[in-house]
């Protein structure tokens, strides 16, 4: 009998992206990849995945991992043992902490660590360095709904859960492109549509895929979503909608906060006029709302990134308050969070005003903090939040910073100054899993190496409060260790053995279970005591579940349906939001706003989803889109390039011309950074203005110009290994078939292009010259494969990207193919599926468009004929998009093109 491995066997984890914290089952391959599917037990997504979760299989490879500790030294990063490192870190510390104080040093955390790791890096620096600098990309995501709920409800409680979007009649969208960015739980709402009958509106600038085939879309102003359920509030007092005993006993401040209401949008015609949208579509929003008892409000970054994002959600949250619609069965309002353990970050206290387990800086809860960890030093008041942080790393207040799962120096506002901010730093250290990013080229002195996903062992927190286990499926690699395990050994060295002796991630998970429920006795929410003593493998077994869970009490799914709010009084409290204003204005030079957001298959700067070829083909390039009329007044043009220009920073980027924008703004994508192109980061460009209780910046209202950006070549080179493209180019770099593909535009003389070429390699080089009319072409072979290709030629005419990618993937050419290639004909014989619309099961839009004009006429159709949009649904938008056109010229579902 053969043995089987142990290593290869099925392991249930949770998804590593999105905060809808789907269950995936990882059965390895045995060669360091593993098979992924979509676990069916899991109640956040029964067994479906999206297009990211599916493709993890294609991210776990060791290729740019970062596998040993590395310090610098005169300038260049050495491997040095785990000892030296930990002790370096420790000394510079402490040194630092003697000289100038606890408040000299930071750490900068996220929502992609597990909770375990979380809640060891903030008991360290709160507890025991005695310094609450401890803040969390969080603060870009979901402060603004932190400091939203703890304004109304006492404490940061998401109060509904899942189930409610199944049972809701109504479903309103505030700011959040859920078919792209919470794809799992968007298909759940649109299966309650079809077969449930309930309605769903979406209230964004744009036009986005989640609002294709809904029943109202209302295409507000940016920023003005306040007077929008301000005078939503006002039309519910005046229409008999509200809930008068619900009021009466579970809440305070009704008076005040409508008053308000009343002078922001006072009437359907006032709120048309400050949102910008027609009387009719006001008023059709308001009687929906009104008139459907089962209502649920998701929000998200639309709402949260702004100046005055907690205001929007508190004007969110008082008319679920006015009508009772809270906490009961598909009537709840629900912040959708981001990152898969953004929930998880918040119950620890990873932000710099919290403290830990849902306790803030007041005094009891300090003092019962410092018993409960037996603290040293623990910090007695808040700390700086994110923006404010790297603005005193800037002045030199801050001068030592530790970076832990994130990369500022491309997802924070004014990207440049954080980079510039992070190099004046004294001790820079960053753990991470890959050995580039654009954080890690702004010099750390010390950087550690971190298990990733499939290696790391601990709980995630999604949306709806559900802790599921992330288990690990993977060996460990090199020597990467766990974040937890790191931050202990820091710990240790700095003194603090006792407090720090942590054997597993089991054990820090029930030191942290047992302080949430630490003198609770119901008096705040966030309690899991249920969970303090669970064995070892309990814990290696925990099935998903819910908080609160509270010791010898049965798991709560929702709150404050009958009120129990966590204020001092018990009331939830209405909320008089200020006036809605953008904190930039517009002006002749900078006449647009640049509004900043995700794409359906990129993870935010692509360090994982940039490895998969799948999810690069989609939207291969950084783009930026206008509407028609915009585009024809600033003289952009689709498929050219534009400059976009806003105080802080520039950049260049393909343009997508769509009437799915609005008139005046600008979209671009945030996930491209300088490791994958040369233009398109565009956290240069973000100003970064905060709300003023969140401390979250306004990532979405930038003021920006826009004018055409020349390039007389377009090209492409596709490549076995990574390539140093030649300098002064427009690039960006996507995962394809085999290797690694470059699109390019270029102003520059052709004729540097042949010795590059020659320079990085191959056998036989076989190549097409024809420089006075602008071409060249040239590709290297090993043996019958390919190994590395260019194609230039001006625009619109070098070469078909989709045809050469799928001959770059072959194991072999054949001797026509070859000569095709440089011919650059058409490459008969080589089917060309087109751009990539199904990323699941990679279905291209020629080959969509083919079975369209064979007769498909709807998207079950097409699934049925290709399995297009069978699997995670996010395409089916683009799908209906392609029926409605094709015979016409599929426009808009093109997006950014390639450079065909
Ligand atoms: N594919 C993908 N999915 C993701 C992520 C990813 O990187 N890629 N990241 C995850 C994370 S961390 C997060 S935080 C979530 C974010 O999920 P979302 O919030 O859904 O995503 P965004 O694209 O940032 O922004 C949502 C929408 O807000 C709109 N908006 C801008 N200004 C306003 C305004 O003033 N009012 C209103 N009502 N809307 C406005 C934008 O036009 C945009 O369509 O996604 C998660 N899921
Ligand atoms: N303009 C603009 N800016 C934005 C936004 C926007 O909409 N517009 N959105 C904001 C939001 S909501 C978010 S959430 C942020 C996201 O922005 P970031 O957090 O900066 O983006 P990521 O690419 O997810 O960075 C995570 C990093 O952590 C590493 N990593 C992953 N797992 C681990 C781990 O377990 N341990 C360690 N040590 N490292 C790990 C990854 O390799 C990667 O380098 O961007 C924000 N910035
Ligand atoms: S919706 Fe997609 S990205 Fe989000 S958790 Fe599920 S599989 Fe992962
Ligand atoms: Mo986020």
């Amino acid at each position: 009998m053969t043995a089987i491995d142990p290593t290869l066997r099925t392991t249930r984890t949770t998804c590593p992206y999105c905060g809808v914290g789907c269950g995936v089952l990882a059965t390895p391959d045995g060669s360091g990849g593993a098979a992924i599917a979509g676990d069916p037990e899991h109640p956040a997504n029964f067994g479906r995945l999206c297009s990211k979760g599916s493709a993890l299989g294609e991210t776990v490879g060791l290729e740019g991992r970062l596998l040993y500790p590395m310090i610098r030294c005169k300038g260049v990063l050495e491997r040095v043992a785990w000892s030296d490192a930990l002790d370096h870190v420790a000394h510079r510390m402490q040194h630092i902490v003697a000289r100038d104080g606890a408040d000299a040093v930071a750490f900068y955390l996220s929502g992609q660590l597990l909770t375990e790791d979380y809640y060891v890096a903030n008991k360290l620096m709160k507890g025991f360095v005695g310094t609450a600098n401890v803040d969390t990309n969080s603060r870009l995501c979901m402060s603004s709904s932190v400091a939203g709920h703890r304004r109304a409800f006492g404490a940061d409680t998401v109060p509904g859960c899942y189930e409610d979007l199944d049972k809701a009649d109504l479903l309103v969208l505030v700011g959040s492109n859920a078919a792209w960015c919470h794809p799992i739980l968007f298909q759940r709402m649109r299966r309650n549509k079809e077969e449930r009958g309930a309605r769903i509106i979406v209230i964004d600038p744009r036009r986005t895929d989640t609002a294709s085939d809904i029943d109202l879309f209302l295409g507000v102003k940016p920023g003005t979503d306040t007077a929008l359920f301000a005078g939503l509030f006002v039309h519910l007092a005046d229409n008999g909608a509200l809930d008068k005993d619900y009021i009466a006993n579970n809440t305070s401040g009704f008076d005040d906060a409508l008053a308000r209401a009343r002078s922001i949008a006072g009437s359907v015609t006032a709120t048309a006029l400050a949102t910008g949208l027609s009387e009719q579509d006001v008023a059709a929003f308001f009687a929906m709302f009104r008139e459907t008892e089962r209502v649920v409000t998701l929000y998200s970054q639309g709402v949260n990134q702004s100046a005055q994002g907690t205001d929007k959600v508190n004007a969110i949250l008082n008319c679920h308050l006015a009508t009772g619609r809270i906490g009961k069965p598909g009537a709840s309002p629900f912040s959708l969070t981001g990152q898969p353990n953004a929930m998880g970050g918040r119950e620890v206290g990873g932000l710099a005003n919290q403290l830990a387990a849902h306790m803030m800086f007041t005094p009891p809860e300090i003092d019962r903090v410092r018993r409960f960890w037996k603290a040293p030093r623990i910090a007695t008041h808040e700390g700086l939040k994110a923006v404010q942080l790297f603005e005193a790393i800037n002045r030199g207040e801050v001068k030592a910073l530790w970076v832990m799962g994130t990369n500022p120096a491309v997802s924070l506002p004014d990207a440049d100054i954080v980079r510039e901010a992070m190099k004046k730093l004294e001790l820079f250290v960053v753990s991470e899993n890959v050995l580039s990013n654009d954080t890690v080229e702004a010099g750390p002195h010390v950087l550690l190496p971190a298990l990733a996903w499939g290696e790391k062992s601990g709980t995630v927190t999604n949306s709806e409060r559900r802790i599921s286990r992330q288990r690990s499926f993977l060996p460990a690699p090199g020597e990467a260790r766990p974040d937890w395990w790191i931050l202990s050994e820091v710990a240790k060295r700095l003194g603090f053995r006792e407090g720090f002796n942590y054997k597993s991630a089991a054990e820090i998970f029930r030191e942290h279970a047992a302080l949430s429920a630490f003198e609770n006795d119901g008096s705040r929410d966030f309690d899991i005591g249920a969970l303090q003593s669970v064995s070892d493998e309990a814990y290696d077994a925990l099935v998903p579940l819910q908080w609160p869970a509270r010791e010898g009490q049965s798991p709560g799914e929702r709150f404050f349906a009958n009120g129990g709010f966590f204020t001092n009084d018990g009331k939830g409290r209405f909320v008089a939001p200020d006036v809605p204003a953008l904190r930039s204005e517009t002006n002749a030079g900078r006449p647009l706003r640049l509004n900043t957001g995700r794409i359906r298959d990129q993870w935010h700067t692509m360090t994982r989803t940039g490895l998969s070829q799948r999810l690069g083909a989609h939207l291969p390039e950084p783009f930026v889109e206008i509407h028609p009329d915009d585009a024809n007044k600033y003289g952009v043009v689709d498929d050219s390039f534009a400059r976009v220009t806003t105080d802080y920073g520039q950049s260049i980027l393909k343009v997508v011309v769509s009437e799915r924008q609005q008139r005046g703004t600008l979209f671009v994508p945030i996930h491209w950074s300088a490791m994958n192109t040369s233009h398109g980061r565009i956290g240069a460009l973000v100003q970064s203005f905060n709300d003023p209780f969140s401390g979250q910046p306004e990532a979405k209202a930038t003021p920006a110009a826009i004018a055409p950006y020349e390039y007389v070549f377009r090209g492409f080179a596709l490549s076995r290994k990574q390539l140093a493209l030649p300098p002064h180019l427009w690039w960006a770099r996507a995962a394809i078939g085999g290797g690694f593909g470059y699109l390019f535009a270029d102003n520059a003389d052709l004729s540097r292009w042949p010795a590059w070429l020659h320079d990085i390699g191959g056998e036989d080089i076989a190549e097409y010259r024809d420089f006075g009319g602008g071409v060249y072409r040239a590709a290297s072979f090993v043996g019958d494969r390919i190994e590395a290709c260019l194609f230039i030629g001006p625009a619109h005419d070098a070469g078909d990207w989709e045809v050469v990618k799928s001959l770059f993937a072959a194991d072999s050419v054949s001797d026509e193919q070859r000569r095709m290639l440089l011919s650059g004909k058409s490459t008969e014989g080589v089917a060309s599926t087109g751009p990539v619309v199904c990323a699941c099961f990679g279905v291209g839009r020629a080959t969509i468009c083919d079975t369209i004009a064979a007769g498909a006429r709807s998207a079950a159709e097409i699934g049925a004929k290709l399995k297009a949009g069978t699997n995670c649904g996010s395409c089916i938008p683009e799908l209906k998009r392609l029926i409605a056109e094709t015979g016409g010229a599929a426009k808009e579902a093109k997006f950014a093109g390639a450079a065909s």
